[in-house]
């Protein structure tokens, strides 16, 4: 069966713009028309797919509103485009706002739509903790027809946080495994100035404070201490600046290189051995899955979604929050020996293609949407 399918989502760089992008695509290329409604081109959407469409919504500024209401728009030009394109399902990404926005749009619309949730993480862990939007994320996700969440501990958390009692499945982040593989290089870390002795570890991220940025830094200080290593830091975000700061107090300068945002992550990661991932909240941690499908295993924090995606002591390891002895002694354990290097390195990419691979991933979504409409 194909469906009509529109999809919001923030189509700025962040894994569930990235997720719902991909979706998009995958959905798209097995027959179903996929209509994008965001505010901006979704970045992932580089170049002409068939089957996808795209309807910006445009925000203007009217003097008699203090702030642009992207809200209300989005609402109206899903309603728009549920009633001109005759869709059959909305799939939103974010409960606040566009789960709010969809049943807005649900209500307006003539032509009869279901509507698709998936929680991906900072709505619930951190927007769910403000008392004054609870009740509006647990509207959203009661009043949706299907409720999924990137993890299991996710799910866990959004009970808790907000007490529904709406069933959510949790379906799993993809890659896209056409672009995450390990690819040649050629001297590319010869061009960084990576001499052929040195471990490379690698963090990618966007720099917020849950990311603990600080605490990959002193790790790789540690790591720094008794083998020949690099980091490459690459991303962009608020605790940059302090990140730097730590990097000269550290006197790091010459083996931390700052890369800023990239694009050919795979590239990046097919030069690195080990990725640190040390957050204190992430509902999944798709960097995670983007490395471990370049062969890159990755040491992670025991939180949130981490330990489902990764499997400790196979496809990386686990640390308590803060620990960062205990990252140096993992870190020093993988890279020191080339033989266990390469085991996880294998176990890491088989890992993805037989729990994460696109495939799977995307015929679950349809499963749902099946169900979802077969209530009609
Ligand atoms: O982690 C972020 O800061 C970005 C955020 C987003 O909106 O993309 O990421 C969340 O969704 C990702 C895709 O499902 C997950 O991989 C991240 O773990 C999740 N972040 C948090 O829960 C903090």
């Amino acid at each position: 069966m194909k469906y009509r399918i529109g999809i919001s989502c923030y189509p700025t760089v962040g894994g569930s713009g990235v997720v719902a992008t991909e979706l998009g695509k995958q959905l798209a290329s097995k027959g179903h028309d996929v209509h994008f409604i965001t505010s901006s081109i979704p970045f992932r959407l580089d170049r002409v797919y068939p089957n996808v469409y795209y309807h910006e919504v445009q925000v203007n500024q009217y003097a008699v509103f203090q702030h642009p209401p992207y809200d209300l728009t989005l609402a109206s030009k899903m309603a728009e485009v549920i009633d001109r394109e005759k869709l059959d399902i909305l799939h939103v990404h974010y409960a606040v706002p566009h789960a709010i926005c969809a049943i807005l749009a649900r209500d307006m619309a003539k032509h009869p739509v279901k509507i698709v949730t998936t929680l991906h993480g900072t709505d619930i862990t951190i927007l769910g903790v403000d008392q004054s939007l609870k009740p509006l994320i647990k509207y959203g996700i009661d009043a949706s027809d299907a409720v999924t969440a990137v993890s299991d501990d996710l799910i866990k958390q959004t009970y808790e946080l907000v007490q529904s009692s709406k069933d959510i499945q949790t379906v799993y982040n993809f890659i896209d495994e056409s672009q995450y593989h390990p690819v040649e290089t050629g001297d590319l870390k010869k061009r960084y100035g990576i001499e052929a002795d040195e471990a490379v570890f690698i963090h990618i991220s966007n720099f917020r404070p849950v990311k603990r940025i600080q605490d990959v830094i002193k790790s790789f200080s540690l790591i720094n201490q008794s083998i020949k290593a690099k980091l490459l830091l690459i991303g962009d975000g608020q605790e940059l600046p302090a990140a730097r700061e730590l990097i000269s107090q550290l006197g790091l300068e010459e083996q931390v290189l700052v890369l800023g945002s990239q694009k050919h992550l795979a590239e990046l990661l097919s030069i690195s051995d080990v990725m640190l991932l040390l957050s204190e909240k992430e509902s999944f941690g798709l960097v995670a899955l983007e490395a471990m499908a370049c062969g890159v295993p990755v040491i992670g924090t025991r939180i949130g979604g981490i330990p489902e995606v990764i499997k400790d002591g196979e496809t990386g390891f686990l640390c308590e929050v803060g620990d960062v002895g205990d990252v140096m002694k993992r870190a020093i354990q993988l890279v020191e020996d080339p033989s266990t290097l390469q085991r996880f390195r294998e176990a890491a990419m088989q890992d993805v293609i037989e729990r994460f691979n696109a495939d799977k991933i995307v015929a679950e979504y349809e499963v749902i949407y099946q169900t979802v409409l077969a209530e009609r």
